[in-house]
This record gives C-alpha cells, sequence and structure tokens, in this order.
C-alpha cells in the first residue's frame, strides 16, 4: 500500500441535503425497512427508482463491479440495495442505514439520557431482520440466490416445513419475551419505552411473513402465545406516518421480492 497521497479529508454529511432511497423499483423488498423510517417520522424522502423513469439506472450504476468509486471515494463501494444516498454519504446495508437514520429522525433514544441505546436497539433490529427479512428469503432460495424458486422447489419445501414448525415460533417468542422484558418498559415498545427503528423492522417483518405465510400466520396467531408481538404491530400500524404512508401511492405491492406468497410452502 503506498502512503505518498493524502488521505481525503473525511468530513460529516451535508445535513441539509435531501434523504435518497435507491433500492430496486417496483417491490417493498428491503428497501421498505427505509421507507418505513421516513414515513414514521414523516421526513421528505426521495425514492429514486420508482420516482424516475432512469433511477434503477442509479442502483446498477452504484453496484457496478467494475466501477469501484461509484459511490464517491470516500464511500466503499456497495454490494447491494438498499442503499442511502445523504449528501456525500453512501451506505449500504439496511442495519447500518437504520442505525445512520436513527438519531438523525428521532427513532432512537437520546444518547445523552441512554448512551448506549444505539447498539442496544441495533441488536433487536438484527434479530427482527434474521428471522423476518433473511431467513423468509432463503425459505423460497434456499439453494442458490441466482437459482429461480422453480428448481429448487424441493429443498424449498423442506427448508418451509423448518421455518414453519422451528424458525418462526422461535422467532415469534423471543420478540414475546422482549416485550414481558423490563428493558423494553410499559408501553408496548421493544425498547425503552419509545417508538424506534427496532419496532418498525418488526412491524414490516411480521407484514412480510403475514402475506407470505397468511395461514401458518392465523394459526400461530390464534394460539395465543405472541400476543404482545402482534399488539405492537397493530400500534405501529396506527402510528400516524405510517398509517397515512400504507394508504398512499408510494407503498407498494408485494411481488416477487423477500416476501412471497407461495401456496405449497405455507401449512396446509
Ligand atoms: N444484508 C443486506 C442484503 C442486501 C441484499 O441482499 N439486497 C438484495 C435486494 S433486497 C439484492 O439486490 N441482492 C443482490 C445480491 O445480493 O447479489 C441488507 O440488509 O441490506
Amino acid at each position: 500500500m503506498s502512503s505518498s497521497a493524502p488521505a481525503p479529508k473525511r468530513q460529516r454529511t451535508d445535513t441539509d441535503a435531501p434523504y435518497e432511497l435507491l433500492y430496486w423499483p417496483g417491490i417493498p423488498g428491503r428497501g421498505e425497512f427505509v421507507r418505513l423510517a421516513f414515513a414514521a417520522t414523516e421526513t421528505p424522502f426521495k425514492d429514486v427508482s420508482n420516482e424516475n423513469k432512469n433511477g434503477v439506472k442509479e442502483v446498477i450504476g452504484l453496484i457496478d463491479a467494475s466501477n469501484p468509486d461509484a459511490a464517491g471515494e470516500l464511500n466503499a463501494p456497495p454490494l447491494a440495495p438498499p442503499i442511502l444516498r445523504h449528501g456525500e454519504l453512501v451506505l449500504s446495508q439496511t442495519p447500518a442505514i437504520l442505525s445512520y437514520l436513527a438519531p438523525r429522525l428521532g427513532l432512537v433514544p437520546e444518547e445523552s439520557e441512554d448512551p448506549d441505546a444505539g447498539p442496544r436497539v441495533l441488536s433487536l433490529a438484527l434479530t427482527a431482520l434474521d428471522g423476518f427479512s433473511n431467513e423468509p428469503h432463503d425459505v423460497h432460495h434456499p439453494v442458490g440466490v441466482a437459482k429461480y424458486y422453480e428448481d429448487q422447489k424441493a429443498e424449498a419445501k423442506l427448508k418451509a416445513e423448518d421455518y414453519r414448525e422451528n424458525r418462526l415460533p422461535k422467532f415469534l417468542a423471543y420478540f414475546e419475551r422482549v416485550l414481558d422484558s423490563k428493558s423494553s418498559g410499559i408501553d408496548g415498545w421493544l425498547y425503552g419505552n419509545q417508538l424506534t427503528y427496532a419496532d418498525l423492522v418488526l412491524f414490516q417483518g411480521l407484514d412480510g411473513v403475514s402475506f407470505a405465510f397468511p395461514k401458518l400466520i392465523e394459526r400461530l396467531k390464534k394460539s395465543g402465545k405472541y400476543d404482545k408481538v402482534w399488539k405492537l404491530y397493530d400500534t405501529v400500524k396506527q402510528v400516524g406516518g405510517v398509517a397515512k404512508y400504507l394508504e398512499s401511492d408510494r407503498h407498494l405491492k408485494y411481488g416477487n421480492g423477500i416476501w412471497r406468497h407461495y401456496p405449497e410452502l405455507d401449512d396446509e
């Protein structure tokens, strides 16, 4: 490594710059976790691929393997969307984006009040992403992400059985336990008596799995074992900015993304 060129000066991004989400057009996908953070706090943002016919070209340009500096010389090139652009900052990885936005949008307790809230909320959000986003994706793509579902149907069926019987109930029970814990507080939020981005991630994950596995979710709801989790889901849905967003044209329907409804993978 050469030490002759001075490192570019790194500075905080311009906070007056618009927030821009770069994601695949037409599906909620992982972009939805970021949209919800803006929606819940009624923060203006640009949804580049959905608002601009050529927006998707910007996403493709940023992940272009032949251009390591596509995101600018201070930003590591993103591997995959969602990508947040905020002034000079170009950031990928859903949880990194959410932890960047959270203190700016008020989706995490103030550091002066609760210095370790950041990593604690991140830990909850990562667990919700594992259980309700990453694992449901692997149910329909257990062998290869680049292969068609039709070419891995047998394996998907096995994976779905494990998800339905073991994994999803485990994650639901975990979040019920979180809501029973003192760390959550008394108002039914996951952490510290306030709406955080972990609640939004859990909300979106629950919504996604309800679309993908409607019969399973009906059965699990009826069990009465996860009532606090479903109450939180209903509460988030009624947060002013979220409710407005869900009724707006910006809110996209599920399609061929993470949460897919294949009846053969659901309960019989
Ligand atoms: N861990 C990343 C996963 C990003 C990801 O897998 N993005 C998908 C769309 S939701 C994608 O385009 N992946 C392309 C790839 O992984 O090659 C995150 O949470 O942001």
